[in-house]
């Protein structure tokens, strides 16, 4: 008997779910206006008061090793780049339009040298694809929801001809899923309305993605939109509900499972200041502290994260996310063995932080000092051995004189004596790696 939907489905998303950590890049014409990757739809910029940044577009400092060397220092093992955003704006060699980096005074295939630079630091590689097109002159323009000119009665258009947008679409990502290599990743994005599923010819495009392609790793926007949803949640997924589900700018509550209480492959995609293009006055930046405990808190409920950075228009990852990501990858680099390969514990969740688990090791990743020893509930009897997971020193599994009225916890602390408050190692989150009895 074949395999079902959910089985391949489990094994194509096996190396996905332990990576945990990815980066996404969205970059195009719209690093120059700065503003955002929705300048066009925010500000309804028609294609020829676009063009200007097109006949600009030379990022003479590109270099894709750089940015993979950065991704790889911050403990990602994955990335994601924007092919074509809702712009239309190529990144790569297609055959099918003018409309690509090749044309523009840089004169390069962005998406050929990015795959080809994270593939060589080991890092597995994906392509973002917006089905929305604000450049196409058969996508739907006047009436649509997004589009820039969608207020504009001169862009009403004729409905008949959507399908020369789909003949394109379809025949860009054969292009990609074609002349590239191996691609790990596709991450479609988005549906809304009637646009979605079937209207994109879902079926017809999954066949060829899957027949191209069996193993690639499939969001599930192609009958989802940013906001998610989609037959991924139901019982019964479609052949074109996707790998996993895509939360955007959000990390879901309790996780993501479908409608039988099944957890589900998920990655939650969130920017580091509040922009996914480049926004050269956006200064918003989340600390370091606040991506470890969010990658954390994704990893702690079976889910990935997937980071953002919006390279400028010269090409460069703007300096405060290069100096966030370090930080994060420092301290990844002695804490990653409780995110890569860890999951949801089946305890709940402890008053001062949060657990990861893999198999019988329990991760505590401790936010908030306690008051003497630290309360592990429900472990009493349980915890064979803890250890501070960056620099494996011995920590302190006793229970004090004041512990004895909660005879089901365990307790531990990182100094002797064990009944005295310790100021934690690492404030941001320190790990505690706790042996488990089977
Ligand atoms: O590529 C990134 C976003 O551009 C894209 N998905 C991520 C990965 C995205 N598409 N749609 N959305 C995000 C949500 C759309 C929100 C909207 Fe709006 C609210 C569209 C119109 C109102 C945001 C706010 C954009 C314009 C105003």
């Amino acid at each position: 008997m074949g395999q079902t939907y959910i089985e391949q489905r489990t094994e194509r998303t096996e190396w996905f779910l332990k990576d945990r950590f990815g980066m996404f890049i969205h970059w195009g014409l719209y690093a120059i206006p700065a503003r955002g990757e929705w300048v066009r739809n925010s500000e309804r910029i028609s294609n020829e008061d676009y063009q200007v940044y097109f006949d600009e577009f030379n990022p003479v400092r590109y270099d894709p090793k750089a940015w993979a060397k950065t991704a790889k220092a911050a403990g990602m093992k994955y990335a994601v780049l924007t092919a074509k955003h809702h712009d239309g704006f190529c990144l790569f060699d297609s055959k099918l339009t003018d409309y690509k980096s090749t044309n523009t005074k840089s004169g390069r295939d962005l998406v050929r040298e990015f795959l080809d630079a994270f593939r060589e630091e080991g890092l597995k590689v994906g392509l973002y694809y917006s089905l929305i097109d604000w450049h196409h002159p058969d996508y739907p323009a006047y009436g649509d929801e997004h589009h820039p000119m969608r207020d504009n009665e001169a862009y009403k258009r004729d409905p008949s001809t959507f399908g020369r947008y789909l003949d394109y679409m379809h025949g860009q990502i054969r292009e990609l899923l074609t002349d590239y290599g191996k691609l790990d990743i596709m991450w479609f994005d988005f549906s809304y309305g009637e646009m979605k599923g079937e209207t994109w010819r879902a079926t017809e495009l999954m066949e060829t993605i899957r027949s191209l392609q069996p193993h690639i790793v499939l969001d599930n926007r192609l009958d989802a939109s940013g906001g998610n949803g989609g037959s991924i949640h139901t019982s019964n997924p479609s052949f074109y509900s996707g790998d996993f589900a895509s939360p955007e700018q959000i990390i879901p509550p309790s996780g993501v499972t479908d409608n039988e209480g099944r957890s589900i492959p998920w990655e939650a995609c969130v920017t580091l200041n509040n922009n996914w293009g480049y926004g050269s006055t956006d200064k918003t930046y989340k600390k370091a502290g606040t991506i470890i405990r969010k990658l954390v808190e994704c990893v702690s409920k079976n889910g990935n994260l997937l980071l953002n950075v919006g390279p400028d228009a010269k090409g460069e990852i703007p300096l405060e996310s290069v100096r966030i990501l370090e930080e994060v990858g420092e301290w990844v680099l002695r804490n990653g063995d409780s995110i890569y390969g860890c999951g949801q514990s089946e305890l709940p969740k402890p008053e001062w932080g949060r657990y990861t688990r893999k198999g019988n090791k329990l991760y505590a990743h401790i936010f908030e000092e306690s008051i003497g020893p630290v309360n592990l509930a429900g472990l009493a009897g349980r915890v064979k051995q803890a250890r501070l997971l960056s620099d494996g020193s011995e920590l302190f599994v006793s229970r004090p004189w004041n512990t004895e009225m909660y005879p089901n916890d365990a307790f531990f602390n990182f100094a002797r004596p064990e009944v005295l408050t310790y100021p934690l190692p690492d404030e941001r989150d320190t790990v505690v790696e706790l042996i488990l009895e089977d």
